[in-house]
Order: structure tokens, then sequence, then C-alpha cells
């Protein structure tokens, strides 16, 4: 693909883009570099902080806002700032992200602030009753606010069939066979933006014979990179594959599911993962994602990407018109 990286001066990854004040504002992951080898749990991404980005117009300059989060300042968190989102709501802005605790599991945590540019002030807790990686919040036109969480693999979603940590089974990475992948979650969030109110649920991706799709439905079952959008009424959530390295999604008339898979957006990238944000902007809609070209194809230093996107009478996502 041609697009060039909107940022060279740092490394940054899992773009979330919203429109606030007007404005395109990216929070992405900060990657970093380590010694660390690659491996099927993620250890090779070891960033500690967040900037948050900005720019005015599509093809303008980016305005980089500097460190808003770092782990320093997070009293729960031991290693690993992955993939955040942001939100607003009622005049305060809201970072979720992702981190490991003091025993290593992976939690999410939420810092507010009074500008969508940061900084943000972490609460000292993670969510109560949050889990995994990769949050993405997403408000809604009548200001319920939802967070879609969860990845497979080294996200440790495979631990949590239970509703409690269970490390015994981070091993088994995802079921077998033919039986149901392991579901994204959703969460009401309380008004404060900052607990859950009631529990976390599964989002079911059917198939469209109205079936789950099964865990050996590598091409088409949810891993990671949660995102959820909206347009013309229908509700899309899109993720990635993972180990297949597509961007996917499915559609549906809530925000809770069932949703039906309905195509990909984005074949595989240079590197390992794939991570996306869809939003519109003055009218049009663009698809924010990484991939590792500046780096020349270093797996954990990723560079962030848009796009323009498309959709089609039948609201199918496309690439082109
Ligand atoms: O950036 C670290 C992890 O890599 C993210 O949480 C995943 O979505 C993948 O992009």
């Amino acid at each position: 693909m041609s697009e060039q990286p909107l940022i060279k001066h740092i490394y940054t990854a899992d773009p979330s883009a919203h429109v606030f004040d007007n404005k395109i504002y990216i929070y992405p992951s900060h990657d970093v570099e380590t010694d660390i080898q690659d491996n099927d749990n993620g250890d090779q991404y070891a960033m500690n902080d967040y900037h948050v980005f900005s720019l005015d117009k599509v093809g303008g300059e980016v305005t980089d806002h500097g460190v808003v989060l770092a782990q320093a300042d997070v009293p729960w968190v031991s290693k690993q700032l992955w993939a955040p989102d942001a939100a607003f709501k009622d005049g305060k802005y809201y970072l979720y992200f992702p981190a490991r605790d003091k025993e290593g599991v992976f939690r999410i945590g939420v810092a507010v602030g009074e500008s969508p540019q940061g900084p943000f002030q972490p609460d000292p807790e993670p969510i109560p009753g949050s889990y995994s990686i990769d949050p993405a919040c997403f408000v809604d036109d009548d200001g319920k606010a939802y967070l879609y969480f969860g990845g497979i693999w080294g996200g440790q979603l495979q631990c949590w069939t239970t509703g409690k940590y269970d490390a015994k089974a981070y091993s088994n990475m995802e079921a077998s066979g033919d039986s149901p992948a392991l579901l994204p979650r959703v969460a009401v969030l309380e008004d404060g933006m900052r607990t859950i109110n009631g529990d976390v649920k599964e989002l079911e991706i059917l198939d469209v014979d109205g079936k789950l799709l099964h865990s050996s439905d590598h091409d088409r079952r949810f891993f990671e990179a949660a995102w959820m959008h909206k347009k013309d009424g229908t509700y899309y959530f899109s993720y990635s594959t993972g180990d297949t390295h597509y961007l996917c999604y499915a559609t549906g008339d809530s925000p809770l599911g069932p949703f039906t898979y309905r195509g990909r957006i984005l074949e595989p990238v240079l590197g390992w993962t794939t991570h996306h944000s869809i939003v519109e902007f003055q009218d049009k809609w663009y698809l924010f994602y990484h991939d590792c070209s500046l780096s020349g194809g270093v797996n954990h230093l990723r560079s962030v990407k848009m796009r323009e996107i498309y959709y089609n009478d039948s609201g199918e996502i496309k690439l082109s018109p």
C-alpha cells in the first residue's frame, strides 16, 4: 500500500482515532526498542507510555502533544501499556488502556483529562471487573457508553472463560476444532465512565446462517483489536484475526450484538499485528491502521497510517469507491 506513516519521529501502533473539536485526535500505542525476542506472549511489545497526536485536516501536519500518561504514574501497572482508546462524555475526556498488573494479569485502566490532548490522571486501580486487552469505548447517540475489549493468546482472554482468572488456561490459547471461538467482551459503562454497570457480556459474532464462528476458522474468528462505529443506524464491530492478519467486520442492530460477519476491511500488512480504528471526519470515512514499513519489518516497531474508506449501497466497507 502506498500510504506513508503519519508519525515518523517515534514508533506508534494500534491507532484509535476520534474527532473532537473538529480535529482528528489519534490515541496510539507508543512502540519502543527492546532486546526481547518475538514470542506468542507478545513480550516484545514492551511499551511504557502514551502520546496523543492531532491533525486539523487530512494531509495536514500532525502535532505530537507529548507524553500524556506514563507507566510510572499508574500504581497498579507492572508493564506493557498496550492499545488504548479515548472517549468524551459530559465535558471530560477518558483514556482507557490495558496493562499488566503486579501479578502479570492484563487489566484495563482509565485516566481522566480536561482536554482531548491530555494529560490524563489515572485511577489508582484498574476498572473493577475488567480484564484482557484492547479496550475500545463507544458512546452511542443516546449518550450510553460501551467498553469493548479482549484478546486471545498473549491477551489472556482464554484465562477468563469462568469469569475468574485461570492461569492454567493460558496455554489453551483457543479452543480447538469445531467449538465456538472465544468471543470479545462488552460492558456498559456507568455514567461516570470509570466503572462497569452490570455484568461483562460476550459479544456474539455469527455467520450468515446465525451460527457462532468456530475457533478453527482463523480467517474470520475474533483475535483482538475491537472497534465499534455506527453508520446510518447500523453498528459495525471490527477486529483483527491475529494469526491470519486480517481486519474484519461484522454488523448488527444493537451495540450489544449479535453481529453478523460481513467481510474483510484490510488484507495483511507488513508485520505480525494488525489493529485499526474507523472514524468519520468532514463527511468522509477513514481507516487508521499500522504496519512495520518504517522499521523495515520489525514486528514491535510499528507506524500509524490512514486511508479513506467507502461504503457501497449495501453498507459494505470498501477500500475504493
Ligand atoms: O500493541 C500491542 C498489541 O499488539 C495490541 O494490544 C494488539 O492489538 C496488537 O496490535
